[in-house]
């Protein structure tokens, strides 16, 4: 595979500092080398530029950081198009998980250009489907999955285009443990497939994961967002919000593994890696452990 690593130093979008440090930490914890090591060509796009919370102002307390957080949106979006286009396989590192406002933008328009149909599979410990409506915090890292289905300020859901992104039945959300009331809401209207940590413990992820993979079997593109807080903090100390009762080691790598089976996989993203709150840069390790099973590395 031809992969294309492209850095967003964002944490604007969270409500505590450090993930901005995570392409970073990812990238030092040896991404690229050990995706050539697996057979695949690694090209470094290096970073989005993102300023600093110390040079901006909060103008509204219910999308706080709002116009750079559409700025450098927008800018990701060209670039992950750009990157597909061309053939390539794009490898989003954040940052938080509003980078995926982004990403998702850049693919749907390479998708509606080409006819094809996106998918999002959405690892996460939240639902990351709040608005500026329903928000308790006012912090877009909660918001990505919402824009991406439509829902939200029109700033953020015209990112790349003013048309819905994907359709909320080609999405599918697994590790879920923590929804604010609005979510639960619009998870019931919407009819998003969710996958909760209790699924998970009743059925095992192997399970859940082909349920999964079969509400999105008739996607022509599959994306993953993965949020490392989706993996248990004592496996994953360094991440942006960590919520006890998280999916273990073996199951993260079982969703890779089977990811990369399946085969539809064509763009990731990995974010929320918190360098700030991690032991020795183990947590960016994981993802990369992670991203190479993703990519093909097998135990036999
Ligand atoms: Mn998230």
């Amino acid at each position: 595979m031809n992969i294309h690593i492209l850095g967003v130093p964002m944490d604007l979008g969270a409500g505590r500092r450090g993930v901005d440090m995570g392409p970073s930490a990812i990238r030092i914890a040896g991404v690229a080398e050990r995706l050539r090591g697996l057979g695949h060509s690694v090209q470094d796009e290096g970073d989005i530029p993102v300023k600093a919370p110390e040079q901006q102002k909060i103008h509204n307390e219910k999308l706080k950081y709002l116009p750079e957080i559409v700025r450098a949106s927008t800018l990701l979006a060209n670039k992950v198009e750009k990157i597909v286009e061309g053939g390539g396989f794009p490898l989003v590192l954040g940052g938080d998980h509003s980078i995926a406002i982004g990403t998702i933008a850049g693919l749907s328009s390479y998708c509606q250009s080409k006819n094809k149909k996106l998918g999002v599979l959405w690892i996460d410990a939240h639902g990351d489907l709040n608005t500026h409506e329903t928000t308790p915090s006012g912090n877009i890292h909660g918001m990505p999955l919402a824009v991406s289905i439509g829902l939200g300020a029109i700033e953020l859901t015209s990112v790349g285009g003013d048309f819905r992104k994907v359709d909320p039945k080609n999405v599918a959300l697994i590790g879920v443990r923590e929804l604010d009331e609005g979510e639960r809401k619009y998870i019931k209207q919407l009819g998003i497939n969710v996958f909760t940590m209790e699924e998970i413990d009743r059925n095992g992820m192997s399970v859940i994961m082909t349920k999964a993979l079969r509400k999105l079997h008739n996607v022509d593109w599959l994306h993953v967002s993965f949020d490392l807080d989706s993996v248990d903090p004592s496996v994953a100390p360094g991440v942006g919000t960590p919520v006890k009762g998280g999916i273990n080691y073996r199951e993260a790598h079982l969703i890779m593994e089977t990811l990369n089976e399946y085969g539809n996989m064509k763009s990731m993203e990995v974010v929320e890696v918190n360098p700030i709150l991690d032991n020795h840069n183990q947590s960016a390790e994981f993802a990369v452990e992670l991203i190479q099973s993703g990519f093909g590395k097998k135990i036999l």
